[in-house]
């Protein structure tokens, strides 16, 4: 494993360093993990990096820097299984901070330092890199677009909360929600869902407008046919969201998972 460097420039509220991790979940990446991988280092060089290899059959973990930590999982669990990996490491070896970034290339590294940088300073218990806060001008299907209008509008309608980005992926959470995440965490589609129980939980999200650049290489996981699938599964699962809370309530005692 990496270890943070001495010229770590993120602090605590109290005056202490911030220990960061980026998460990086992986299935069948090998096209753009590298230079992911890479970008981070450069501009990221006090953080270190964990990539999810969800079973690829495309050796993705072998395109991986060595100066990054590996963890390949037996089988593909999914987003939400490969996450919760990452989120479980980070709680496991202490990090104040985790970051998700996706592994093809759509999060750009220059970007995560103002994730930080926002987690901290606003004391927020998560940030949410957004494409439309300030702009619609981020490029998107007509279909992606209708669903992230509906689940917006949705969990408006739950949560009386408004997010610009409800499925973005590109996030900075503390180590509040790391301890939850690491506890439970949903197995699919995880995004949109993980808001409304944070907001349920009493926790402050904040969206911040992020550059986003369009995926590298690859395909996305969730292609056209099934994106109405997405929207009806996701909305069902936040209404149930509304009557449960899968975590456990501390903000001051934690207990390994
Ligand atoms: N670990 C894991 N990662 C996945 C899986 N499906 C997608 N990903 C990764 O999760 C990230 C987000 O997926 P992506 O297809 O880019 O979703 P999109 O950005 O919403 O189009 C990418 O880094 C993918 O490699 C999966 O089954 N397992
Ligand atoms: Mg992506």
């Amino acid at each position: 494993m990496t270890q943070s460097q001495p010229t770590n420039r993120f602090k605590l509220p109290d005056g202490r360093k911030a220990r960061c991790l980026v998460i990086v979940p992986a299935y069948n990446e090998s096209g753009s993990i590298t230079s992911v991988v890479q970008g981070l280092h450069d501009h990221l060089p006090e953080v270190d990096v964990v990539v999810i290899d969800d079973g690829s059959v495309d050796r993705t973990y072998q395109h991986v820097p060595k100066s990054a930590t590996v963890i390949r999982l037996p089988f593909n669990l999914g987003i939400g299984g490969a996450m919760q990996t990452g989120y479980r490491f980070a709680f496991q070896y202490g990090y104040d901070v985790a970051v998700q970034v996706d592994g093809d290339g759509q999060h750009p590294p220059s970007e995560v330092a103002r994730l930080i940088d926002h987690l901290l300073q606003s004391n927020s218990d998560m940030v949410v890199g957004s494409r439309f806060k300030d702009t619609i001008a981020y490029r998107q299907t007509l279909s992606r677009m209708f669903g992230i209008h509906f689940l917006r509008l949705w969990i408006h309608l739950l949560t009386g909360k408004r997010f610009s980005d409800c499925t973005s992926g590109f996030r900075a959470a503390n180590r509040h929600v790391i301890d939850c995440y690491a506890h439970w965490y949903p197995m699919d589609y995880p995004e949109p869902e993980v808001l409304v129980l944070l907001t349920n939980h009493q926790m402050q999200i904040d969206e911040l407008q992020v550059h986003m650049e369009q995926r590298s290489t690859g395909q996305t996981s969730i292609p056209f046919h099934r994106g109405l699938f997405y929207v009806v599964k996701v909305a069902g699962a936040v209404l149930l969201d509304k009557i449960r809370d899968p975590w456990p309530h501390r903000k001051h005692k934690e207990v390994t998972p």
